[in-house]
Parts: structure tokens; sequence; C-alpha cells
């Protein structure tokens, strides 16, 4: 295939490794089923496909009925967007603009989209993602003009704000016998939900209705409110001291979105609240109390290294200081950094750091004064120092780091450190951060070790623990993306101890990922994430003996991803 070649890399996609996609391109034996993988680069259901367009019609693009071309939409937002771009206009993934489309033609875009590429893109119907008239649709309506969505205002996000339960109208104090600093915060990913689970008895507390494939949870500086942001922007505000935790207030604030997070500086805990979008490409200031909007902030504009106009740079991670009222805000596609003072919203002050581009999810070292972002596209973790405002480094790293918040411990050779694992290979990166006391170990990658396997997505350990965990989430091996690598920091040239935990669990079909400590830092959590429709479980590992301790399984648990517990998200331990 002449154009097979020609078109290798045009649907180089975000964050799969090229590792893994070539495996799941050799390896017939992978199981492509309901591929993570998939689900991972190409989101799962933004809200901007089901909002009205104008269709406009090219007499050269073929032919589409206006049912094929509604679908096409909502497969479009739901599969591709993530990475190529509301606009198709390239973000992560490359530019799929029309006239370039109808070049590549009908028949060798649907062998891209049905078989992936080497590029890095998973085959959508060798993973069963679509049928065969849906990759013939998909391979059709990218060669139309790209539909754009609405914008979304302060008018539409105040339609849609409601507040459930008025502020007078909620308790004066904490009504259950929760220890709410040991709580979790679950995301079902797939059923649109929430678990609360106490940490202590391991038992649920309730499940609530959220936004669609809730992304990440935040609490409040008090610990008292609980925020979530689905994929499709809808944003839930949680009273942990109800009786049973409930929601009292929900707002939208675009309709594709990843990242929220509340004010934590001094005197002004729990007032302001803050949500990303990725479209349109803006963050939103908000009341923490009522989520009732107060000022929206486009991020669209020039990328910081050619200075070329994106029309959708999408709002990536968001953290809130402890060291001063800011928050520090990542811009993914013009690689930039914003620093937000949040004192005076109506005179908006911002210090614009230039990173690098593709700023993805990232964490605070362990002293809260720099905070570490992966630029996975650039194999780049941006350093910024939040006490000066600026960039203190760019450190090369391995391919595709995705940290979640990262890692920190003090090493034993190195001094204070901060690591990443990578989803295109198999390292993971540890970067010295203390500038003042390890100064030739700054900013420096001073180890790396040997993951159990690539497609890592998050790694984690606790002051209190002298153990680093890692996964291997998106492996395309099942048995490597079922199993966790610990680490001994006392003796980081041994080899990790490889624990398959989906075994321990019963489960066979499933990846283990994100571990997430107790407030203790005796227990590590971990969600083994099977099939929407298939048994799915929370493993509770004994840190000090490496032992499994509890499974919780339910049939309420449903593709469990994220989980965070309180005290640890609050505080940024990690
Ligand atoms: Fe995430 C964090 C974006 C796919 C689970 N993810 C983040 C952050 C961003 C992001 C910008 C940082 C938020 C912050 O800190 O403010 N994620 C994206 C994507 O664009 C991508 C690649 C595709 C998409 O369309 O969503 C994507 N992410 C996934 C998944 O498929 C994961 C594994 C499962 C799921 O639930 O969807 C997933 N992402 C997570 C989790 C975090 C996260 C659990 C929070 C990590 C933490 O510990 O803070």
């Amino acid at each position: 295939m002449q154009s097979r070649s020609l078109l290798s890399g045009l649907f180089i996609l975000a964050a799969l490794p090229l590792a893994v996609s070539s495996a799941l391109a050799a390896d017939a034996k992978v199981d492509h089923k309901g591929s993570p993988e998939a689900q991972y680069l190409a989101g799962a259901g933004a809200g901007a496909g089901k909002l009205p367009m104008y269709q406009s019609s090219d007499p050269k693009a073929p032919a589409m009925t206006k049912a094929e071309f509604d679908a096409g939409r909502q497969i479009y937002f739901d599969r591709c967007a993530g990475c190529h771009g509301v606009l198709r206009k390239g973000a992560t993934g490359k530019a799929l603009l029309p006239e370039a489309m109808q070049k590549v033609g009908t028949d060798s875009l649907k062998a891209y989209i049905g078989y992936g590429t080497a590029g890095g893109m998973p085959g959508f119907e060798t993973s069963n993602e679509m049928t065969a008239a849906e990759v013939d649709m998909m391979a059709r309506y990218i060669q139309h003009p790209a539909p754009t969505p609405p914008e979304w205002g302060m008018k539409e996000m105040k339609a849609s704000w409601k507040v459930i339960v008025p502020v007078n109208k909620r308790p004066t104090k904490q009504m259950n016998k929760l220890n709410l600093d040991n709580i979790f915060s679950v995301t079902l990913r797939d059923s649109g939900e929430l678990a609360i689970i106490d940490g202590d008895s391991k038992k649920i507390v309730t499940i609530l209705k959220t936004g669609f494939a809730v992304h990440i949870t935040r609490f409040s500086k008090s610990g008292r409110y609980l925020y979530t942001t689905g994929r499709d922007g809808l944003i839930n505000l949680i009273d942990l001291w109800m009786e049973t935790p409930q929601t009292v207030a929900t707002i939208r604030t675009g309709s594709d979105a990843r990242s929220i997070d509340t004010s934590k500086y001094k005197g002004y805990e729990d007032k302001i609240a803050i949500a990303g979008s990725y479209w349109p490409p803006a963050y939103v200031f908000m009341d923490g109390f009522t989520l009732e909007p107060k000022k929206v902030v486009s991020t669209r504009g020039y990328t910081y290294d050619e200075g070329e106009y994106h029309p959708e740079p999408r709002v990536a991670s968001i953290v809130a200081s402890h060291i001063k009222p800011e928050f520090v805000v990542s811009v993914k596609e013009t690689g930039k950094i914003l620093i937000v003072d949040y004192t005076d919203l109506k005179n908006l002050k911002t210090t614009e750091i230039e990173a690098e581009r593709f700023l993805h999810d990232g964490g605070w070292d362990s002293s809260k004064r720099y905070f570490l972002v992966a630029a996975n596209m650039r194999d780049t973790v941006s350093v910024i120092d939040t006490k000066e405002n600026k960039l203190a480094a760019n450190v090369k790293v391995g391919v595709k780091p995705h940290p979640g918040r990262g890692a920190n411990w003090n090493d034993v050779k190195f001094g204070p450190v901060w690591a990443t694992g990578h989803l295109g290979d198999e390292t993971i990166a540890v970067i010295g951060t203390d500038p003042a006391k390890h100064k030739q170990h700054a900013w420096k990658v001073v180890r790396s070790l040997k993951n159990h396997g690539n497609g890592s997505l998050f790694i984690k350990t606790h002051p209190k623990s002298s153990n680093l965990w890692v996964d291997a989430a998106l492996s395309p091996d099942a048995e490597l993306r079922q199993s966790v690598s610990v680490y001994d920091l006392k003796n980081l040239d041994k080899p990790s101890v490889v624990m398959n935990l989906a075994k321990a669990a019963g489960i066979t079909e499933g990846r283990v990922t994100h571990p997430e400590y107790n407030k203790a830092g005796d227990e590590v959590w971990f969600s083994v994430w099977g099939p929407k429709n298939k048994e799915s479980a929370i493993v509770v590992v004994d840190d000090k003996t490496r032992t499994v301790k509890t499974v919780i399984k339910d049939p309420r648990l449903v593709t469990p991803t994220g989980k965070f517990n309180l005290y640890n998200t609050v505080m940024d331990v990690y």
C-alpha cells in the first residue's frame, strides 16, 4: 500500500507508546476488547458531540446522509477529538483536515482507522471500538469540513448552574461518623459515577451520579467538599458533612474537560474553585461553596516556541499553590504555564511562563515550591518554580512521561527526588529536586529504574513508606498490565518485585492502575480496571509486608480507575 507508508505518521497520537501499538499490531494474542488503549487516547465521550452544529458541505467530500454525519460527529468527539483536536487542526495527534484527507481517500483511511498505525493509533475495528460500517463512516466523515462546536460562555454556564442544597440549608457540623481524612473517592469511569469508600472499614459509603467518565477528584482545603469533573465538563460539588454525602451543586463549564482544583492558600481555604476545559479552551473561576461561575478566561493564543496561532490550546493539569494565592494552569498545545493570582479576579494578574508543548499531568516536589509537569509528546518534564514564578528547567526524560502527580522521596544518594514512569518505554526517571542543598543533582535525571513493562500510567510512594509502586496499565501484555512493580527505596540497585494484583483479586480481564496510599501511609490501594460488563475490584496492599490485605468487590464498582485519598490529595502527599 503506497499511501500507507506515505501516511505512517498521519495519525500519530498523543500518548500511546509506539512499542505498545506495534505490539498490538504484531501480537494476535493481545486482547483488544474494550481496549483502554483506545479509550485512553481517544477519550470517552466528551459532551461536544451532543451539541447542535452547523454542517457545511464540500462537493469534493464523499456523500454522507445527515444521520451518518451526525453519528460520525458523535464518534469523532467520543473517540478522536482527544488527540486530533475538536477542530481537527491537530493537537497531540496530527491534523486531519479535509483537503489532505480527500487526497488519502476513503479506502486508505478505512485501513488506518480499522487497523491502526505504526505511529501509535490503535485499530478501532480490531479493538472492537467501531464496527466495519462505523469505520467506513468515519473515513468519509473526516473528509468533510470539521463542524465547530458552540462556544460556552458565562450565559451558558449560568444557565447550566444548579444549587441543589443552598449553603444555609447545609449542615453546620459533620453529620456522619466517617473519618473523612481517610475516605477515598473512586472514579467509576464507564458508569458515570463516583464511589466514596471509607478507608478505615473499606466499605462503600455511597455511589453518586456524576458527569460522564469523571476524570479527577480534588477536595477543598478544609476537607469538607469534594469536586469532580466529568469529561463532558459537568462538575459536581459534594458535601461530605451530610449524613450521606451528596451533590449540593453542579455546573457545566464546557463540553470537554479534565481538570479542577480549589484555593488552598491561608485565608482563601475552600473559597475559589477553578476548572479547565479542553473545549472551549478556557478556565473558569467559581465560588467554591456554590460553583457560581465568576470569570472565564480563554487560553487561545500562540505557541510558545514558534509563535503559531493555535485555535484550541487545551487546559491540562491545574494545581493550587500552598505558598501563594495562586493556581498553576498548564496549557497543552501552546506549551505555556499560567500562574494566576486569584486575590482579585477583576484585575487578574497572570504570569505566563514558556515551558514546553503538550503539557499533560504533574505534581509538586516535596517542598511544594516546584511543580513538575510532563510535556509528554516532547519527552520532557517542565519544572516550574512557583516562588519565583519562572521556569526552573526542562528536563529530558524517557518516551512520553506520564507521572499522574509523580512520587517524592528522600533518596539515599541524591537527596530529595521526584519520579515519573513513561507510556513509551520501560524506564522510570528519577529527578533531583533540591537546588538549595543538592545543587549538583537538581533538575537532572539521577536514576533511571527499569519498570516491569511500558505503558505506565501512575507511580506512588508516601513519606512514611520505603516502597515505590509503579503500574504498567497500558502494556499490551496481559500479565504485565495486571502487575505492579514495587521497589525498595533504601536499595534501588535491587530490581523491583513484580506482583500480579489482578490475579490476587481473582480477575482475569483487566488492568491494574493508580496506586494511592491511605492517610497513615501503611496501605496502598490499586484499581483492577475490568471491562464495563465484567468484574472489577480494588485491591488494598499492606505496604510493609507487600501482601494483599483486602479485596473490595461489589457489582457497583464498575470500571474503577482514579482513587483519591482525601488527606493525601488535599495536602499533596505523594
Ligand atoms: Fe487522564 C489526570 C488528560 C486518559 C485517568 N488526565 C489527567 C490530567 C489530564 C488528563 C490533563 C491532569 C488533571 C489535573 O491534574 O488537573 N487523560 C487525559 C487525556 O487527555 C487522555 C489522554 C484522553 C482523554 O480523552 O481523556 C486521558 N486518563 C485517561 C484514561 O484513559 C485514564 C487512565 C482512565 C480514566 O479514568 O479515564 C485516565 N487521568 C486519569 C487519572 C488522573 C488523570 C486517574 C489523575 C491522576 C492523579 O493521581 O492525580
